[in-house]
């Protein structure tokens, strides 16, 4: 089958449809896109994804087109049905309107996902009054013990009458669970155990040649703001050889200037190989962690691809006001370690702190010009990501809008 065509589908088919909003990074996008394609090959669903930023989708998602219009059918990838809305509320937009008539020319799906509270079409949610879809919310993950109480829960849209479903992902029974490919434990224990499948990996990245028998293998996924100077300092200064893979982008590129730095000031005989690699494929990732010893992830699904590889990982949460992403991390350690000794957990909890904290320092600090540290905010506004309107603490439950 062309990628371009729809598969076949039974009329009775149930159609899913899930809104994604792409406000920063790539973690709105990673997990839709992964849900997306879970729900089509594993549960035999038609599935239609609507994304509003094909340029960055296309990170995730290489065959993507950019210039991906606003008709429908859209683009048919891996079974899935991909189309470009925009978000009505993005005042940057000027023809939020237009775009509204065209996804409400759409059927309406059996069940409508709305990722992450980005908000419903305004004409799409007008037709969803006659069809009565189920309408979900999908929220963050987070380890912390209220999201049991909250998981499952209901509000009642005041114009429509719809109810919305809140989907709490989690790590308890009381939670939505966490998403995981059937076959994808399998497939990591395979590659863990097979040499001759990592060397191809290692081939395809290009780095085998370069790679040292005795070094630890590590990858390195974080957010601008952590120790990034500190932590390469600590591998070229230790006693343990490293080869630390970083996909492409802004760490990439700091750690290239770091390398640089330190050959100028003639210090290259040091024990860590940095390894620039290219942004990978999400099944390419995946082996990525598999094949490292210690994984550095951040966010999200990268945060959760590195607990299915089995691997130990240091995880830098997506800064949130307040400190709330500290209370997410105290949680997750918490939880992860149960079973742990007191000595490891107080070590894995002390790595955790070292690498989040300077990073919090930096954020809490605000430029000379008044306005808050990009990339947190945009167009001199607080994200809604940050400070969500119907939300203004995690413990106050959006039953009324
Ligand atoms: O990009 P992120 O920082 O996304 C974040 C979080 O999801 C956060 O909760 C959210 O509020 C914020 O975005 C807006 O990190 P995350 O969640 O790990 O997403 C990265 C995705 O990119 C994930 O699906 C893994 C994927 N990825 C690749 O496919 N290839 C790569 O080479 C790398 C480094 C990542």
């Amino acid at each position: 089958m062309s990628q371009a065509q729809a598969p076949a589908a039974q009329a009775t088919t149930p159609r899913w449809d899930i809104f994604c909003s792409i406000v920063d990074n790539f973690g709105d996008i990673g997990v839709c896109w992964r849900l997306a394609r879970q729900l089509a090959h594993e549960h035999g669903l038609q599935v239609r994804l609507w994304l509003d930023k094909p340029e960055v989708a296309r990170q995730l998602i290489p065959s993507l087109n950019p210039a991906l219009t606003r008709q429908i059918p859209g683009q048919y990838i891996a079974q899935v049905e991909i189309c470009h809305w925009q978000l009505a509320a993005d005042a940057e937009i000027a023809d939020a309107e237009i775009a509204d008539a065209e996804v409400a020319d759409a059927e309406v799906a059996n069940v409508v996902i709305e990722a992450f509270a980005c908000e419903l079409p305004a004409a799409y949610l007008q037709h969803m009054q006659g069809r009565r879809p189920v309408w979900i919310n999908l929220e963050y993950l987070s380890a912390e013990s209220w999201v049991d109480e909250f998981h499952a829960g209901r509000s009642v849209h005041p114009s429509t009458g719809l109810s919305k479903h809140f989907f709490f992902p989690g790590f308890s029974h009381h939670t939505g669970g966490l998403l995981r490919e059937s076959r994808l434990l399998a497939e990591r224990m395979a590659f863990q155990q097979d040499a001759q499948l990592q060397a191809e990996f290692w081939q395809q990245l290009g780095v085998a040649p370069s790679l040292s028998e005795n070094a630890v293998k590590v990858s390195l996924f974080c957010y601008p703001h952590a120790p990034l100077h500190s932590i390469l300092q600590a591998m070229a200064e230790g006693e343990q050889e490293v080869d630390l893979f970083i996909p492409a982008g802004h760490i990439a590129e700091q750690t290239q200037a770091w390398v640089a730095q330190q050959a100028a000031a003639g210090f290259t005989a040091h024990k860590l190989k940095t390894h620039i690699i290219p942004f990978l494929s999400q099944p390419l990732y995946d082996r990525l962690l598999w094949a490292c010893e210690l994984n550095f992830v951040r966010g999200e699904d990268s945060w959760i691809r590195a607990i299915w590889a089995g691997r130990p990982l240091i995880w830098q949460p997506y800064f949130q006001q307040e400190d709330t992403h500290l209370e997410k991390l105290q949680a997750f350690l918490q939880r992860y370690h149960e079973k742990s000794s007191a000595s490891l957990t107080a070590e894995i909890m002390a790595a955790h702190q070292a690498w989040n904290a300077d990073g919090f320092k930096l954020m809490a600090s605000t430029p000379s010009n008044g306005k808050p540290c990009a990339p947190y905010c945009r167009n001199g506004r607080p994200m809604r990501r940050l400070m969500p309107a119907s939300w203004p603490s995690k413990k106050i439950w959006p039953l009324s809008w």
